[in-house]
C-alpha cells in the first residue's frame, strides 16, 4: 500500500473514495482510473464504529475485507492511501479524513460511489466547500435498478409492491424468462416455499473461513477497541474476500440451493442457518455482484441440479427484494425514517441485547444473532421482528438494533426491512398488511414451542406463550387503523366474534407482560 507523506502532492490526479461496502473492483468510483496519476483512499474511521454498537464481528468483517481489498488493488498496480484505524492521526471521520487526503494529494478532483446511508451522502455533499476540490458522487451501478430506473417505475403508482418490481427485473435481466414469459409460466412459486423442516432432515454445515494473519490482526484491533459492544467475535467465519465469497457461493449452490424454496420460512433450534445462502455480508460489501449470484443459480436450474422454486426463490430475493429494498429507500429518503403509523411507544427491552429470556423463539433469535452476526429471514421477520410490532417498540429503537447486531445491515437495506416490512412504521407503503403473528405461526414454522418456558396452545393464564395475548392486544390497539385493511378481514371477523371479556383479559395480560419487561429488562 502507498504510504504517501504528508505535503506529498505529487499525484495530482483524481482522488477515488472506496467506503468499507464499495469493495469491487467494477465500482464506479473506479472507472477511468489513471494508475499514474490517480489515488484511491480507504478510511477505517472511529465514527463508522460507532453510528450504532455494531456487533463485533460485523466490524471486523468490514476491517478485515477493506484491508484484503486495498492488498487486491495495490497488486493490481492502483496507488492506495490506507488509512487504518489506529494511526495515531487518523481524525475518525470520513469528512476529516477526505479532509487530510484532500490536503496530502491536493486531487483535481474527488470521485465517489452513491453510499449506503443517507447520513453519508449528506457528509459526501460537504466535501466539495471544504476540500475546494470538484466532487462527483457517482451512481451504484452494482445494483441492477438505477435509483432512476426506480423512481419511473414507481412513477404515480398508488402502491410500490415487490411483485410487479420484481417482473420488471425478470424482464429486465432475462433471468428464468423465456420469451416474454416467465419460466414454467408462473412469475412467483412462493406458495411451495412454505414447508416446516421435517423430522430427520438436517441443513448442511456452514462453510466456515477461518480467519488469517489480517483478519486476526483485525479482530485483535476489534477486541481491544470495541470489546464492550454486543456479539462474539471468536466465532468469526465470514469470507473476506472476492474468492473466499465465490467459494461460499458455489458451497451454497452446490449443498443448500436445491433445499432453499421448500424450507425458506422453516426455523429450527440449533441450526442458526438452515439452507439459507449467507451471502449477504459479502454481496452488500461489494465482494460478490448480485447478478453473478442470480446466474450462478440459474445454470443450477437449468442443469437439473435444483428446482425451480428453489432457483425462482433465490433469484427473487435478489433481483426482487434487494433491489426492491434499496429502490424504495433512495426514493423515499429522509422522511421515510421518521413515520411512525403505529405510534409505536414502548422502549426495546434490554433482552435483545442480553438474550435473557424464557421465549424460546426470541431467545434461539437473539443467541444466533449474537454468535453470528446473522439470523436468516423469517427470525428476523417472524421473531424478533414480530415481537417488536406486537409489543410497540419505538421504530428508532428497533431499526438501531438492526443496523447493529447483522453483519449485511447498512441503511439502504435494514431499515426499508424493519421499518417498512417488519414493523409497518410505513403504515403500508411497502406491506399490505403487517406481518403480526401469534405463537401459533413460530409454532408451526419451527420446533422452538416444544423447548419452550411458555405453553404455545395456552392463551390466557400464568405459562401461556406471550406472543398470543400480544397479537390479540396488538389487533385490539390498532383496530381503528388497521380492521378496513381487506387483508386483515379474517383476524378482526375473528376479533369480532370474542366476548368483551376476553378482549378485556388479551389486553390486561400483555400489558402486565410488556411491563414487567420494560421495569426488568426480562421476562426471566
Ligand atoms: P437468503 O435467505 O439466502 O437470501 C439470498 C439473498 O437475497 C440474501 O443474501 C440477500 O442479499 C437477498 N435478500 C433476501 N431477502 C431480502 C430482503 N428482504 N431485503 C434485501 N435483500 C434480501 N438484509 C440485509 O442484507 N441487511 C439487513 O440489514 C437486513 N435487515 C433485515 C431486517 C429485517 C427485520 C428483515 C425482515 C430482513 C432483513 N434483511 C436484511 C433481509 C434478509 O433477512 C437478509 O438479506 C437475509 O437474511 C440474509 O441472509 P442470506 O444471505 O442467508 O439470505
Ligand atoms: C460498517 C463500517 C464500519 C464498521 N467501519 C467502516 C470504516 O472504518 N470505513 C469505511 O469506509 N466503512 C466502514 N463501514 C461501512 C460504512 O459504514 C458504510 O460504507 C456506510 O454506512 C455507507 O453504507
Ligand atoms: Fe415463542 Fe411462544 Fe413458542 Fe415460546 S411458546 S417458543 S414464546 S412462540
Amino acid at each position: 500500500m502507498t504510504q504517501p507523506r504528508p505535503g506529498d502532492k505529487r499525484h495530482m490526479g483524481v482522488l477515488r473514495i472506496l467506503l468499507g461496502d464499495q469493495l469491487s473492483m467494477g465500482a464506479s468510483a473506479l472507472d477511468g482510473l489513471d494508475r499514474a496519476r490517480d489515488v484511491v483512499l480507504m478510511m477505517e474511521v472511529a465514527d463508522e464504529t460507532a453510528y450504532v454498537p455494531h456487533h463485533k464481528q460485523k466490524i471486523a468483517f468490514v476491517l478485515s475485507a477493506m484491508r484484503h481489498f486495498a492488498g487486491e488493488l495495490t497488486a493490481a498496480g492502483v496507488r492506495v492511501d490506507y488509512v487504518r484505524l489506529d494511526d495515531p492521526a487518523n481524525t475518525g471521520s470520513f469528512t476529516g479524513e477526505v479532509m487530510r487526503a484532500a490536503a496530502r494529494h491536493a486531487p483535481e478532483r474527488i470521485v465517489a460511489t452513491w453510499p449506503g446511508e443517507w447520513r453519508v451522502l449528506e457528509a459526501m455533499r460537504s466535501w466539495e466547500a471544504l476540500t475546494g476540490a470538484p466532487v462527483e458522487v457517482r451512481e451504484d451501478d452494482r445494483f441492477i435498478a438505477s435509483r432512476a430506473d426506480f423512481a419511473r417505475w414507481a412513477g404515480d403508482r398508488k402502491q410500490l409492491r415487490m411483485e410487479f418490481f420484481y417482473r420488471e427485473m425478470r424482464r429486465a435481466t432475462g433471468l428464468l424468462m423465456e420469451g416474454d414469459a416467465p419460466t414454467g409460466g408462473q412469475w412467483n412459486f412462493d406458495q411451495e416455499n412454505r414447508k416446516a423442516l421435517p423430522k430427520g432432515v438436517r441443513p448442511p454445515e456452514r462453510l466456515r473461513f477461518h480467519p488469517d494473519a489480517v483478519t486476526r490482526e483485525v479482530m485483535e484491533l476489534v477486541a481491544a477497541r470495541c470489546g464492550t459492544h454486543f456479539g462474539d467475535l471468536d466465532s468469526f467465519a465470514w469470507p473476506v474476500t472476492r474468492a473466499q465469497a465465490l467459494e461460499a457461493l458455489d458451497a451454497f449452490v452446490e449443498r443448500s440451493l436445491p433445499f432453499f424454496g421448500d424450507y425458506q420460512d422453516a426455523m429450527k433450534a440449533g441450526e442458526a442457518t438452515m439452507f439459507h445462502a449467507l451471502l449477504s455480508p459479502a454481496l452488500n460489501a461489494g465482494l460478490l455482484d448480485p447478478r453473478e449470484a442470480c446466474a450462478a443459480a440459474e445454470r443450477a436450474y437449468k442443469r437439473r441440479e435444483a428446482p425451480l422454486n428453489a432457483v425462482e426463490g433465490f433469484i427473487r430475493q435478489i433481483i426482487g427484494w434487494r433491489e426492491y429494498v434499496r429502490g424504495l429507500y433512495w426514493l423515499l429518503m429522509p422522511g421515510y425514517a421518521q413515520g411512525n403509523a403505529l405510534e409505536a411507544q414502548r422502549p426495546l427491552p434490554a433482552f435483545y441485547w442480553t438474550g435473557e429470556t424464557r421465549m424460546n423463539c426470541m431467545a434461539q433469535a437473539i443467541g444466533d444473532t449474537r454468535a453470528n452476526a446473522y439470523a436468516h429471514h423469517i427470525q428476523r421477520l417472524m421473531v424478533t421482528g414480530n415481537f417488536a410490532l406486537l409489543a410497540g417498540v419505538r421504530p428508532a429503537e428497533i431499526e438501531a438494533w438492526y443496523l447493529a447486531v447483522y453483519a449485511d445491515a447498512y441503511e439502504w437495506v435494514e431499515l426499508p426491512n424493519v421499518h417498512g416490512m417488519a414493523i409497518f412504521a410505513d403504515g403500508g407503503v411497502m406491506a399490505s398488511k403487517p406481518y403480526a403473528a401469534s405463537g401459533a405461526y413460530i409454532n408451526r414454522m419451527s420446533d422452538y414451542c416444544g423447548g419452550c418456558a411458555y405453553d404455545v396452545k395456552a392463551r390466557t393464564g400464568e405459562g401461556a406463550c406471550p406472543f398470543n395475548a400480544l397479537y390479540w392486544a396488538f389487533l385490539i390497539r390498532n383496530e381503528d387503523r388497521l380492521s378496513r385493511n381487506p387483508r386483515m378481514a379474517m383476524p378482526y371477523r375473528n376479533l369480532a366474534s370474542m366476548t368483551g371479556e376476553l378482549r378485556d383479559t388479551y389486553r390486561a395480560q400483555a400489558q402486565a407482560f410488556l411491563d414487567r419487561v420494560e421495569a426488568n429488562g426480562t421476562d426471566a
